[in-house]
């Protein structure tokens, strides 16, 4: 086993990585930019180097550098992680052609064959590995495409060789649409990939996004971990993934297995990798092979109890998978949440800014994968991601179930974050049925649903992306020996609740929501409750002290009064309506 492993990489895969080397007794070293001084990954680690400025292109992406910290700390072996070097078959190369270090990873052979796609469609169809219907050379020109359109039969798709993420792809529909995608695709590989080959393929409408986990020693044996379904996406990112696929059943989930463990199998592929799918109308179709560790790994681990980075550290020092293809087994159901520093209601812009509160979930059935603590700052150098919230459960109903309540004990201040989107799906009917597909989000999801959930669920004192904060004291209260806690906008004009205990005289509370809004007028509910009955209506004129409505809450009522004068513009709400905190009650202007 290796005594001394650097990881080139950053944040929680980082130190994901670093915990496998820890339960070997293998040794960790760091890399770090400017930019992560104080970083987690740096602070975990049992060493560090600083390998450069704040961009990765400076920093985490400087091979040479990054070779010379290993040898100059002796390190005797290099994990990539994800993103940043992992996927780049000539940084492979130069690690294996390095005395004393080893690769944690695909052959640099196997990366690069599998890593381009018309070569690995090539290597996949000769193991008998379904692909979709469609070209594996290049087109030559809109005659060929209009020819090919024929044989399939519209839509069809033109993708840049190069291509990824959805880039360089186009969707054509129809004979006359052939010249101008052709000509996008084209430009759209030159521009991002530097190639303008272009192929054609069968384009599914709406598939899944299954995708296999694979593991394979140096001794021959290559296992598959079952599926991850990661049909949940939002223009080509991930954003929530699970294991079990709720779409599979017994006997596709095997014959895809099989065909992942096949396919790499040939292509001569050692070490962790995933093979991803699309998956319409019960057929499979071989998309891509990802050469590395995943984000969303996690989810595998949880369903399988196989540690996958502990084996990819075990099959590149040499040691054979221990276990048969029939001991793998599939037990409940696990599901990740990218807990992401973006704001879901401003078309999820990433939000940079100081972590003010960070109070994870805990207990039974939650794995959170992080780098960060509370008065971190979340920098706008590198991804958005805070971290990876994993549920765990004995099927997908339990899991969800817990997914709820960890999800609403994540308390994070200061940035905002996709948590109150999360939320949001959980009370989606096509998500909890399991019935969603690669285009759900893009195509359903309606701003107003993440703007309200936001509001709602989303971060009191997070950067609204212009720099500026909504600045709120919270404090706690007693009264009559029952505790409240009571928000309280710092220096804004305030609208405030009285209130009467059934029966019995009491006091204390606040309404009100976020400085804009107050400026805009709206008077919003301070906690969940029931509207028991409404005093105003659009066009009153009210005074300062004036009640506008009766909130029950908490077996209270609360008389919800005017701060200030003015006309009730509109009364969103009517007497026996349930409210959620943040809701607004009344519009004055
Ligand atoms: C497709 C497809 C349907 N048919 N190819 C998008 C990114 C790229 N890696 C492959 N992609 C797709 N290729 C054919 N022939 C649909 C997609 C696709 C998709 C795939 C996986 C996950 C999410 C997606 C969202 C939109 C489109």
């Amino acid at each position: 086993m290796f005594e001394n492993v650097l990881v080139a990489n950053r944040g929680e895969i980082a130190v994901r990585v670093m915990a496998a080397c820890e339960e070997l007794g293998i040794g960790t070293v760091a890399v770090y930019s400017d930019a992560d001084r104080d970083a987690g990954h740096v602070e975990y680690a049992d060493e560090a180097y600083n390998v450069g400025p704040a961009p990765a292109s400076e920093s985490y992406l400087d091979q040479e550098t990054i070779i010379d910290v290993a040898e100059r700390a002796g390190a005797d072996a290099i994990h990539p992680g994800y993103g940043f070097l992992a996927e780049n078959a000539d940084f492979a190369r130069r690690v294996e052609a390095t005395d004393g270090l080893t690769w944690v990873g695909p052959p640099s052979d196997a990366m690069e064959t599998l890593g381009e796609k018309t070569k690995a469609r090539t290597a996949m169809q000769a193991a008998g590995v379904p692909v979709v219907p469609g070209t594996t050379e290049p087109v030559a020109d809109a005659d060929e495409v209009r020819a090919l359109g024929e044989e399939y039969g519209y839509p069809i798709a033109i993708k840049a060789e190069g291509g990824g993420g959805g880039r360089g792809m186009k969707i054509v529909r129809s004979e006359a649409e052939v010249d101008d995608a052709l000509e996008s695709a084209r430009r759209e590989g030159e521009a991002y990939f530097d190639n303008d080959s272009v192929y054609v393929e069968k384009y599914l409408e709406s598939p899944k996004h299954i995708e296999v986990q694979v593991l394979a020693d140096q001794h021959g044996n290559v296992r598959h971990l079952g599926e991850r379904d990661c049909s949940l996406q939002r223009r080509h990112q991930k954003v929530i993934e699970e294991a079990p696929s709720p779409a599979l059943d017994d006997d596709l989930r095997d014959e895809i297995g099989e065909a992942a463990r096949q396919g790499v199998s040939e292509a001569g592929y050692t070490n962790a990798g995933t093979v991803e799918f699309l998956v319409e109308d019960g057929e499979f179709y071989f998309m891509e092979v990802n050469t590395r560790i995943q984000v969303e790994h996690t989810v595998t681990e949880e369903v399988t109890g196989i540690d996958i980075v502990r084996w990819q550290l075990r099959v590149a020092a040499g040691e054979a998978l221990a276990f048969d293809q029939a001991d793998v087994e599939i037990d409940g159901h696990a599901v990740e949440y990218r807990i992401n520093a973006e704001n879901p209601a401003a078309d999820f812009a990433p939000t940079p800014g100081k972590l003010t509160t960070y109070r994870p979930p805990a207990s039974i059935g939650v794995r959170l994968d992080h780098a960060v603590a509370q008065g971190d700052e979340i920098g706008g150098d590198y991804d958005s991601m805070i971290g990876k919230l994993i549920v765990s459960g004995d099927d997908r109903e339990h899991c969800l179930e817990r997914s709820k309540r960890a999800l609403e004990h994540f308390a994070v201040d200061g940035v905002h974050t996709t948590i109150p989107f999360h939320r949001l799906l959980l009370d989606d009917e096509i998500f909890v049925a399991g019935d969603h597909t690669t285009t759900y989000l893009d195509r359903e999801l309606e701003n107003d649903a993440l703007e309200a959930a936001v509001d709602r669920w989303g971060s009191a004192t997070a950067t609204d992306g212009n720099g500026s904060t909504a600045a709120t004291t919270e404090v706690t209260v007693e009264v009559d020996g029952r505790r409240f806690d009571v928000v309280i906008e710092d220096g804004a004009s305030r609208a405030t609740a009285d209130r009467t205990e059934t029966g019995a005289a009491a006091g204390g509370g606040a309404a009100g929501g976020d400085d804009a809004e107050l400026a805009a007028g709206a008077v919003t509910a301070e906690m969940q409750g029931t509207i028991l009955s409404v005093a105003v209506e659009e066009g009153d004129e009210v005074a300062a002290g004036d009640v506008l409505c009766v909130l029950e809450a908490m077996k209270m009522e609360n008389d919800v009064v005017a701060s200030t004068g003015g006309t009730v513009r509109s009364v969103p709400i009517s007497a026996g309506d349930s409210v959620d905190m943040g809701d607004t009650l009344v519009m004055l202007e």
